[in-house]
């Protein structure tokens, strides 16, 4: 706490927007004895009283269009949902900082408190949540949070933010404004285009994810995915030391049959993991090495891997109905995630995909070719369903396409074989027909409890949507 006292206290510090992360540090910065001005460009309504009231009890709110020259202050704190603007260099030229909320809570931490740190395109959030799992079974107190949810800035005055563990995913938007935080162990998990839109292209998010590697001190450690080049490139110039884990090579990697530590001496079959699909045990392996690196001993990691089941609308399994299996992956709004879903699914029989939704300005093309390498067929959805359908008409895959998720789900259904599966894993945002991935992936396990009901009743037996998870 006294690192941020010394940079804010009695300071005029600007927070643009009043979501998660901008309250939370508005809330830290007020303890530091900083003089708060919100500002957000929503208005009171959508907002919401709640939030406006948590704001005004801090300090003065300003809602509506920004000041043209940026917000007046010594600091800014900008959330990481604001994409770049004009002003940023301006006021950075004019010697005001202009940094994210996982800033603010890098200056309030502990020098006793192990910071772990998790980025990467796909998989993130289930690395750092195996890896939170695992640091909570040792005797430390343990923080997990960042874009996965709890707002960074929580961290900051808790036993965990002093002296234990802090476990953070942290997204390309946060980390393209934060310029000290000293990860213990930085994990990459993949890299390949996302957020381009935010980014303004793939040079600028991929130079934010390697922000991490840049902040590390020497005597930390990297955890990279064995052979990928591009991570590689991330990492070269960091203080840190680079640790693999992978398939073909690493310390910790992923066997045909088994995922093995080499240097911690620990084998798991993979018969044993609750997790499903390769590129998830991957991740696994990933959440393991960083574990041993911070410090957290191997019963703790084995016991952790073997009991973790992954997240809501990542690979879940929603039913089954006639023998064709239902995954949920709502969460897949990239295309290298929804490539990386049907790898990961090559052990399981035929897949028909449904992809679609709002496309984020990333070419469909590598998504096609995996297709009709890798899909029985794919039905279409969406905003995003002709440029997809290109794609995989390019590609010679097998595809067609509906109006909606709805009739999408229909439609695959009667496309695939008993002993197959249907995997939502849209490589698109949700925002053309829902609120969030969350509730898409919502939708789509009604679709499936509907059609299991629907096929009950003209079989006149019963079909337990919960069934035979693959
Ligand atoms: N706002 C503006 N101007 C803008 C954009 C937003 O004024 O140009 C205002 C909005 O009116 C709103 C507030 O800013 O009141 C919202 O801020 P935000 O979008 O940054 O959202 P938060 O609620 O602060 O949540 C953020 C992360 N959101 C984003 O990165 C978009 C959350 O990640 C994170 O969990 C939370 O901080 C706590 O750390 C979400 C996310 O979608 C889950 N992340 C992306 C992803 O995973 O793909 C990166």
């Amino acid at each position: 706490m006294q690192g941020l006292r010394a940079r804010v206290g009695g300071r005029t510090v600007a927070v643009v927007g009043l979501g998660r992360a901008g309250l939370a540090a508005g809330e830290l910065l007020a303890r530091a004895g900083a003089r708060l001005r919100f500002f957000d460009e929503a208005d009171a309504e959508r907002l919401g009283a709640d939030r406006v009231e948590r704001a005004r009890a801090l300090g003065e709110v300003q809602l509506g269009p920004l000041p043209e020259g940026g917000p007046p202050a010594d600091l800014v704190v900008v959330s990481p949902g604001v994409r770049p603007r004009p002003w940023e260099a301006v006021l950075e030229r004019a010697g005001v900082p202009v940094v994210s909320d996982v800033e603010v809570a890098a200056w309030a931490l502990g020098e006793r408190a192990t910071v772990l740190a998790v980025t990467g395109t796909n998989g993130k959030s289930t690395v750092t949540t195996v890896l939170g799992a695992a640091c909570a079974r040792t005797e430390r107190p343990t923080f997990v949070g960042g874009n996965l949810g709890r707002p960074a800035a929580e961290a900051a005055g808790t036993e965990a933010g002093d002296r234990g563990f802090v476990v953070l995913e942290l997204s390309s938007f946060q980390l393209a404004r934060t310029r000290s935080l000293r990860a213990d162990v930085a994990v990459l998990t993949s890299l390949a285009p996302d957020h381009l839109d935010w980014h303004g292209g793939f040079e600028a998010y991929a130079a934010a994810k390697g922000r991490l590697f840049a902040m590390q001190r020497p005597g930390s450690r990297a955890v990279l995915p064995w052979g990928d080049a591009a991570c590689a490139r991330l990492h070269a110039g960091s203080a840190s030391e680079a640790h693999f884990f992978g398939e073909a090579g690493g310390e910790v990697r992923l066997l045909d049959d088994a995922l093995v530590d080499e240097v911690a001496g620990w084998r798991i079959r993979r018969a044993a993991l609750r997790l499903v699909g390769r590129h998830q045990q991957l991740g696994l392996a990933a959440a393991a090495l960083a574990a041993r690196l911070g410090g957290v001993g191997p019963e703790a990691v084995v016991a952790t891997l073997r009991q973790s089941e992954g997240l809501p609308h990542r690979m879940q399994p929603v039913g089954t109905v006639r023998g064709v299996r239902f995954v949920d992956d709502s969460k897949a709004t990239n295309v290298a995630a929804a490539v990386a879903a049907l790898r990961g699914l090559r052990e399981q029989g035929p897949v028909v995909l449904l992809a679609g939704g709002r496309p984020k300005g990333e070419p469909f093309e590598p998504l096609g070719r995996a297709a009709a390498e890798m899909a029985h067929a794919v039905v279409v959805f969406g905003e995003a369903a002709e440029a997809l359908g290109r794609a995989l008409h390019a590609a010679g895959a097998r595809w067609e396409a509906a109006e909606s998720l709805a009739r999408a789900t229909e439609r695959a259904f009667e496309l695939a074989a008993p002993g197959g599966l249907v995997l939502l894993s849209p490589a698109c945002a949700s925002f053309d027909a829902f609120d969030s991935y969350a509730a898409r992936g919502e939708a789509f396990a009604r679709q499936v409890g509907d059609l299991a009901l629907r096929v009950a009743g003209e079989e006149g037996g019963a079909t337990d949507p919960s069934e035979e998870a693959p």
